[in-house]
């Protein structure tokens, strides 16, 4: 169903499906709930779906705190694989001179989180970043303000050929930024929103070109302006499981045009390589055709993630000794009391979940403590069960395994989820939030 993620308020989502991976991805932009601006937004999600009805929110994949270019503007956003490694490709204000710079983090997981190495060179107020990799060039993409740009990079990503940069404003009408591409039966399509006549909110559209740079011969709207759109809108286009999507924002969960929530619905091609238009629909995607149903989003939080995904490691380390870990590892050495790990969780509208800890405990039963939107386990500020501490018991296990916490409550905005040794004795690999029904 539309919105397909009704949990977090994300926008500008770049869809990817990776070789040998039956997920889709989608690399998006965070809004903060209860802003009246685009100004605030300081972090992105990844999220992955099999079936589009079921998703994982992998919780937060780069945040300005770790960007130390970096001042405000995380905005728009794209992903690639590129050499063994997954390139988050971003934009944000630099410090000082305050221009949106495109920056670039890396990764050896889909999900991340990323590590920054800086900024493309020669790349002038480079927002809304897209990059397409056609026989073995990759090529950079960018708009803003109503212009577009694109240029071969090298191949260490870093820095653009200059001589290749070419200004395809002229060739895209109403375009005023965000451009997407993608490959169809040969040709390049370029989608981007726009504004009609220099009028707000923005629509959908697209050009087409027999070469990655153009020229670019423009077609036409793809999403014209529908009820509770959100003012922008931003998207990008591709095949997943041998049908067509188009993702893009609304603003139908929150009615505020910053607070966005992502959309999907299937695209269609005529029979000359048009694309049909899209009128956004409630019902959204399948991957079968048929009904969607609501969408479930789980939300997976890698405890070894630490501070990389605004979480903390407390006196504990990261350890890989042990097989069949998830993600990149997993925390221990709860050894000294208050020792611990703590997940950071984003919501835009408060929801319940039950809470699983992936842990083990080899050397026999252990008490710890689970905290959730709270700082310290006596806070006296507790208030029934759904923002509480708890003693939990850690069964002695020397498989991983999932315990299985109870029901808690993520409010609106920013949660912490943190575990503290009172016995300690364990390895924690994961927290898991699932939707209660
Ligand atoms: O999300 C912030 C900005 O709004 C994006 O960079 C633009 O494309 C528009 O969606």
């Amino acid at each position: 169903m539309n919105p397909i993620i009704p949990t977090v308020f994300a926008a500008d989502p770049a869809a990817r499906v990776w070789a040998d991976d039956s997920r889709i991805w989608l690399y998006t932009s965070h809004d903060v709930p209860g802003t009246n601006t685009h100004d605030t937004m300081v972090s992105y999600h990844v999220f992955s779906s099999d079936d589009l009805v079921h998703w994982t929110d992998y919780g937060v994949a780069l945040h300005l705190d770790n960007v130390h270019w970096a001042i405000s503007h995380m905005w728009a956003v794209d992903c690639i694989y590129w050499r063994d490694q997954y390139y988050l490709v971003y934009c944000a204000m630099e410090i000082g001179t305050r221009w949106f710079r495109t920056g670039l983090a890396v990764s050896d997981l889909p999900q991340g989180p990323f590590r920054d190495i800086g900024f493309i060179k020669n790349i002038h107020n480079g927002q809304d970043p897209a990059v397409l990799i056609d026989h073995g060039i990759p090529y950079l993409y960018w708009g803003y303000g109503k212009q577009m740009f694109a240029c071969e990079l090298e191949t260490d990503l870093l820095s653009a050929k200059e001589e290749t940069i070419v200004d395809l404003t002229d060739q895209l009408t109403w375009a005023y930024e965000g451009p997407w591409l993608h490959t169809y039966k040969g040709k390049y399509y370029l989608s981007y929103p726009g504004l009609y006549e220099g009028k707000w909110p923005e629509q959908m559209y697209y050009a087409i070109a027999d070469k990655p740079l153009g020229p670019y011969t423009y077609q036409g709207c793809y999403i014209p302006e529908f009820k509770g759109c959100a003012g922008t809108n931003h998207g990008s286009i591709t095949e997943f499981k041998g049908r067509w999507y188009a993702f893009h924002h609304s603003s139908w969960v929150s009615s505020n045009g910053v607070c966005r929530s992502l959309m999907c619905d299937e695209l269609f091609y005529n029979e000359d390589g048009t694309i049909r238009t899209i009128i956004p629909s409630p019902a959204g995607p399948s991957v079968s055709g048929g009904a969607p149903g609501p969408s479930k989003v789980t939300l997976l939080l890698q405890a070894e993630n630490g501070k990389d995904a605004c979480g903390k490691l407390l006196g504990t380390r990261i350890s890989r000794d042990v097989p069949e870990y998830t993600g990149r590892g997993y925390v221990t050495g709860f050894d000294v009391a208050y020792s611990g790990v703590e997940v950071f969780a984003q919501q835009g509208v408060a929801a319940r979940y039950r809470l699983k800890i992936r842990y083990r405990a080899p050397d026999g039963d252990r008490n710890n403590y689970l905290l959730v939107n709270a700082t310290r386990y006596d806070d006296p500020a507790y208030d029934g069960p759904e923002r509480y501490d708890k003693l939990m018991r850690f069964p002695q296990t020397d498989a991983w395994q999932e315990l299985d916490a109870g029901v808690i409550q993520l409010d609106c905005g920013d949660n912490r989820i943190r575990l503290y040794a009172c016995d300690g004795g364990i390895d924690v690999d994961y927290f898991k939030l699932e939707p209660c029904e």
